[in-house]
């Protein structure tokens, strides 16, 4: 045999061994990702809190408060969205360490693809999880679940804005400013867009929005302003749904 043939050869030997091991790591990386959507491990991690993987029933498209979210106060009420009509009997239980904190009953609303249920509003700091059951017309029901936490020590991280009957949010350079406050119950808020591009702001989830009804403002060119008054105390996330991604906020309500 040539010398060149043997090199050939022998580079050859090199290329298979190579590629015979990176197969053979592919496939643990592919066993590794079936393993950690399968099985329920804990998996996220926001301010301490340790939150398992969500489980999303049929139909499920996004919920508020958002899964894996720290809030700085204690949300209203948990909504979650469909993309099917709802029907009874639907519910949800919101827990932390084993005890309900859901209030009244579980609302289908009325155009049937979202239901909620109102919170406790003393409830206490801690992780709760959230598992639903969403029926359907035909009878049949899927259950599913996710979770956040309440943190009320994060509100020391919000723009203290409370004894003020009326406040101001600038939208500005693709942002709310300021973008977290604290304000007490009945106040105000106008927001104005700087910019020159079109804004909005939306109540969460996004694009379902439907966690406070009635906090959505149409399109809002330069210069034009959106008006609301938060009645009720609580946690209020919201969104531009223009820049859902990055532009958000939150309103705490004392
Ligand atoms: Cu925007």
């Amino acid at each position: 045999m040539s010398r060149l043939i043997k090199i050939i050869l022998s580079l050859i030997v090199i290329a298979g061994i190579g590629l015979a091991g990176w197969l053979v790591l592919d496939k643990d990386k592919t066993a590794d990702n079936n393993q950690s959507t399968t099985q329920p491990s804990q998996t996220t991690t926001t301010d301490g809190f340790t939150f398992e993987n969500p489980k999303k029933s049929a139909h499920y498209e996004s919920n508020t408060p958002a899964h894996s979210a720290a809030l700085a106060g204690v949300p209203t009420n948990v909504v979650i969205d469909f993309n099917f009509d709802l029907a009874e009997p639907s519910s949800i239980s919101i827990t932390s360490n084993g005890e309900e904190y859901g209030t009244a009953d579980t609302m289908i609303d009325q155009n049937k693809l979202s239901m909620r249920r109102t919170i406790d509003s003393q409830a206490p700091d801690g992780l709760y999880t959230i598992n639903y059951n969403a029926c359907w017309p035909d009878g049949s029901c899927h259950d599913g679940s996710f979770q956040f936490a309440v943190d009320s020590k994060l509100a020391a991280d919000f723009t203290d804005l409370r004894g003020q009957k009326e406040i101001t949010i600038h939208m500005s350079d693709i942002k709310f400013n300021p973008a977290n406050i604290r304000i007490s119950s009945g106040t105000k808020i106008t927001w104005v867009n700087n910019d020159g591009v079109d804004h909005f702001v939306n109540t969460d989830s996004h694009p379902a929005h439907t966690y406070l009804p009635g906090m959505n403002s149409r399109s809002l060119p330069q210069g034009a302003s959106y008006s609301f008054t938060f009645s009720e105390n609580g946690f209020y996330p919201y969104h531009c749904s223009a820049h859902a991604s990055t532009m958000s906020g939150a309103v705490l309500v004392e």
